[in-house]
């Protein structure tokens, strides 16, 4: 059984060093990379999602854990290819169409490759045809669509009507987000699921997929 405390508490104070450094020792060590995802990522990215849910820490301390995160999974991803790795799922992430906001989308993008998803983020001003098309391309589990403009939100409803006229609407369950965005918007375009912020983005998306 490994101990990844100073991992977690590293990528927690976003500590990139410490949190890199620990990372290469548990991979010289020979620790199973899924243990290093589920035990250290994870979890500290778990930790840091509640603070930022329950108002203990705000988007600058959030980023620099997922930046820690980040360049820690750099160091793991040549990895994945060999096999070592199972993902949670696969999502498909963008800011939908005419709209370029992107801080809090690239945030729950962070997280949510934290908490163990293969992560596709196709970046902002995302048309409908293109969240179809990588979303079949992929074989995708998730399309999640952010918005931060109330003239942009109906793009996630056309989006979801495009995935439902290309047939694939019922392999793929929907999540989206952003400030203007609200469970019962959520409801009226029958997206599966809704989540104000990043940290419960990924307890939400687990939810869907049914992962506890
Ligand atoms: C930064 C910013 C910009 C930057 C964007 C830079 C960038 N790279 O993102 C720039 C300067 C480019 C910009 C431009 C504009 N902006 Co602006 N912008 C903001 C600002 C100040 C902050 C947004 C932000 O990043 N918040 C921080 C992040 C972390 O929060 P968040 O995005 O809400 O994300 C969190 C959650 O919502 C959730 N979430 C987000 N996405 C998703 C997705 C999923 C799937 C899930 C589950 C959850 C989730 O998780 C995130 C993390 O916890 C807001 C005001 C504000 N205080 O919110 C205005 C604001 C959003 N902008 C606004 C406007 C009007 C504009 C412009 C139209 C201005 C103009 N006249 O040109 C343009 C629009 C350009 C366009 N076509 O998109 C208005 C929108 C009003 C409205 N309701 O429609 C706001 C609210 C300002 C205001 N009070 O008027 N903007």
């Amino acid at each position: 059984m490994s101990d990844f405390k100073f991992l977690i508490e590293a990528v927690i104070h976003g500590d990139v060093q410490r949190a890199v450094a620990e990372t290469e020792g548990a991979l010289d060590k020979g620790v199973d990379i899924q243990e290093i995802l589920d035990k250290g990522f994870i979890a500290a990215m778990d930790e840091v999602g509640q603070q930022y849910s329950k108002g203990q820490i705000f988007v600058p301390e959030m980023l620099r854990s997922a930046k820690t995160m980040k360049e820690c999974m750099r160091r793991i991803r040549p990895l994945f290819a060999k096999g070592d790795f199972t993902s949670k799922g696969k999502v498909v992430i963008g800011t939908v169409k005419q709209d370029v906001h992107d801080i809090g989308k690239n945030l729950v993008a962070m997280m949510m490759e934290g908490g163990g998803f293969t992560v596709n983020d196709l970046g902002v001003e995302v048309a409908p045809e293109k969240f179809v098309h990588q979303a079949r391309e992929m074989k995708a589990d998730i399309v999640a669509m952010s918005a931060l403009l109330s003239t942009t939100m109906s793009a996630m409803r056309e989006t979801i009507v495009a995935l439902q006229e290309a047939g694939i609407r019922d392999q793929v369950k929907v999540m989206i987000g952003g400030a203007p965005v609200t469970e019962q918007f959520a409801l009226e375009i029958k997206a599966d699921s809704y989540a104000p912020d990043a940290g419960s983005a990924v307890i939400v998306a687990r939810k869907l997929l049914g992962i506890f």
